[in-house]
């Protein structure tokens, strides 16, 4: 089983990882982690953060030259926003955000407390640990990419700025849709048994994860609610060359909580991000007086960062479940059972 925790708040001095489960003998290339760690950082309506930040990784534990030895990989990745403990106390809690749920259920009455960890600064560390996975997968040709389809409905590169330079003079921010494919996925990852060996749940909970994620749906998703079975179900061919295959991919690669071999097909909806600069209304958390919602340094949109993170999510589940199926102590031996799969 491959296990992944973070630890690390946003203007803390580090975010930390650790991940557990990589076989031996796997080449870890740093250059390649951090390229991942840029690709997150970018994107139309980032906010100031991002010109702050120039997020490197350094691998700590688990790796001897550049190879894995099995045992658990740790890595870090400096913030060099550190100033935790000058910033001011928060009591205005902001409509759509971690502060208000946060401060209750722990106990706070400073919601700095809640949003230093609620901060979507953590994703840092899955992209880290995604990129980790990423490298692994691509040992059996596995490749996993991310398009941003649409901001605030729309698609078109140059309405999506203007609508995004609109927001940030209005105060306002702007969610979107992004989709994450995964291609050469081979059969059988995952499982029909139970419901948490189901891929899609993993995957899907693994998506709705991500902060400001609110739907996720696979191949024809929704859309295939409103047809008939006639049209949503992928006709079954074969051919010598690819051995079994399907006519169309509404299935988005899912079938009976496995992968049926097609592309994974995944589309996320991202709300808008909960800090608006024209706030709105809140109550004082100990005054319980009417007052605006508080306003933090934050992106417009992100949805093309998500989408990055989208991938490392779906990542580390086809990872893990990949190790499942096919082995996971020493990749020489997992490539001896790939191959005669
Ligand atoms: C982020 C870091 C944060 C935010 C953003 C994402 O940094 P700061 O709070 O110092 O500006 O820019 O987080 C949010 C929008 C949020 O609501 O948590 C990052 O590294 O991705």
């Amino acid at each position: 089983m491959l296990r992944f925790m973070s630890a690390g708040e946003s203007h803390g001095e580090c975010m930390v990882g650790i991940l557990e489960g990589l076989p031996a003998g796997l080449n870890v290339d740093v250059g390649f982690i951090n390229k991942e760690l840029t690709r997150r950082q970018l994107g139309y309506g980032r906010g100031g953060r991002m010109k702050i930040e120039k997020d490197t990784v350094s691998i700590l534990c688990g790796i001897k030259g550049k190879k894995t030895l099995g045992s658990p990989v740790a890595f870090s990745i400096k913030n060099k926003d550190f100033k935790i403990n000058e910033l001011p106390p928060i009591s205005e809690p902001r409509p759509g955000h971690a502060d208000l749920a946060g401060a209750i259920k722990y106990g706070f009455s400073d919601m700095r407390c809640v949003l230093e960890r609620a901060s979507a600064r953590e994703t840092v560390i899955r992209v880290a640990a995604g990129s980790i996975c990423k490298i692994l997968l691509r040992e059996f040709g596995i490749s996993i990419q991310s398009t941003r389809i649409s901001v605030a409905g729309e698609t078109n590169e140059n309405m999506i700025k203007e609508k995004i330079d609109m927001a940030r003079k209005q105060g306002d921010s702007l969610g979107g849709v992004f989709e994450v494919r995964a291609a050469n996925v081979p059969v059988g990852l995952g499982s029909y048994v139970h419901y948490d060996r189901r891929l899609d749940a993993r995957l899907g909970a693994a998506l709705m994860s991500i902060p400001s994620i609110k739907a996720v749906e696979f191949g024809a998703g929704f859309q295939g609610a409103s047809k008939p079975g006639s049209e949503v179900h992928d006709v079954i061919l074969y051919s010598k060359a690819k051995g079994f295959y399907r006519q169309t991919n509404n299935a988005g690669g899912l079938e009976g909580g496995m992968s049926n071999g097609e592309i994974i097909v995944a589309r996320c909806a991202m709300k808008p991000i909960a800090t608006l600069g024209s706030p709105l209304p809140s109550v004082h958390i100990k005054t319980k007086k009417k007052v605006k919602a508080s306003v933090q340094r934050s992106d417009i949109s992100a949805v093309e960062a998500a989408g990055v993170i989208g991938e490392s999510m779906m990542a580390i589940v086809i990872a893990d479940a990949f190790l499942e199926r096919f082995g996971s102590d020493d990749l020489k031996m997992i490539k001896k059972v790939y191959k005669l799969k």
